[in-house]
């Protein structure tokens, strides 16, 4: 069964939409998103308007901050402190990758935690893994978002985790392993988490061997087709977080998105699995709005 990402996320679109307008209807303002986006990767403006283009739809407010490839950690750490410092802004996010010269981990430690609403700073990172209340960043939310959505249990399962990235495979390596009571907010449907988790990465001997125990296998690796079907155990749950663009001149744009699953012969062995596009992407997204929400909620009084 296919775990519908782009369905689910319209579904929380039109639940944030209706929270956004009855705020909006007792006179409170409307939350705002800043997003900050420096010099002209391709990739990076498509995923700046997909957020910016989401956030119309639900009433959240957005502004683009853009930068030449060329400025310097100064005058980005500079950009970062007047968002910190804007009332009018709820929440901001630097978009990532950022250029060579500047220090992603610099910048990302100079946004204030309240308006870290790509869930990225050490604090936020520090207080997910404490299981205290933070701002969960956005991929790793939204991929526990999705398994609750389909009722899919995570308590007492191997879930093996492909990728050890501090915005993905490390995360959702934690939020799964916790024990639910501990949990964050804005959680839905079921509480996830008491699963058994192992991280595996680059440099793991017999990948193979580790994911046949797998019933549920996370794949953040960026690399097309690393999970084949022999790595998979009937019934698993395979989820997909690889976005890789193919040169493919067929298509009017000259590339597609592929994931990190060999998802035709992955798929008839997988009791649910994540397509790309159209899984834990959008799902990505709409975890950044309900963040946004949820910065604005917690400073907002
Ligand atoms: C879909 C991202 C790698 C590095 C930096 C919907 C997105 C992608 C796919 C999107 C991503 C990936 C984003 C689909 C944002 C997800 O329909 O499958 C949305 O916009 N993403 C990002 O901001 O930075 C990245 C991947």
């Amino acid at each position: 069964m296919i775990l519908d990402g782009k369905k689910i996320a319209a579904d929380i679109r039109a639940e944030l939409r209706e929270q956004i307008r009855s705020l909006v209807a007792k006179g409170q303002r409307a939350p705002k998103l800043a997003v900050v986006i420096v010099g002209h990767n391709p990739a990076s403006e498509t995923y700046v308007a997909n957020k910016m283009k989401a956030c119309a739809e639900v009433g959240i407010e957005s502004e683009r901050i853009a930068f030449e490839a060329d400025i310097t950690e100064q005058e980005l750490l500079a950009a970062v402190q007047r968002l910190n410092n804007d009332p009018t802004i709820d929440g901001f996010i630097v978009q990532l990758p950022l250029p060579e010269h500047i220090s992603e981990t610099t910048i990302m430690s100079a946004i204030d935690r309240r308006k870290d609403v790509d869930g990225l700073t050490p604090e936020n990172v520090g207080r997910t893994v404490q299981g205290l209340p933070s701002l969960v960043s956005a991929t790793p939310k939204g991929i526990r978002e999705l398994l609750a959505r389909y009722a899919i249990q995570t308590e007492g399962k191997h879930v093996v985790v492909i990728g050890r990235s501090n915005i993905v495979g490390k995360p959702i390596a934690m939020l799964l392993m916790q024990r639910p009571y501990l949990s964050l907010p804005g959680m839905s449907a079921a509480s996830l988490g008491d699963a058994t988790v192992t991280i595996c990465h680059s440099k793991t001997q017999d990948l193979k061997s580790i994911c046949l125990t797998a019933d549920i296998i996370i794949v953040a690796a960026g690399c097309p087709k690393l999970l084949t079907a022999e790595m998979v155990k009937e019934g698993a749950v395979i989820i997909d977080v690889g976005i890789n663009r193919i040169d493919d001149s067929s298509v009017p744009r000259g590339y597609r998105l592929v994931g990190d699953v060999d998802f035709e012969n992955v798929a008839p062995k997988a009791a649910y699995i994540t397509p790309v596009p159209g899984g834990v992407g959008p799902m990505t997204i709409v975890s950044l709005l309900q963040n946004t929400l949820q910065a604005y909620n917690e400073h907002s009084r």
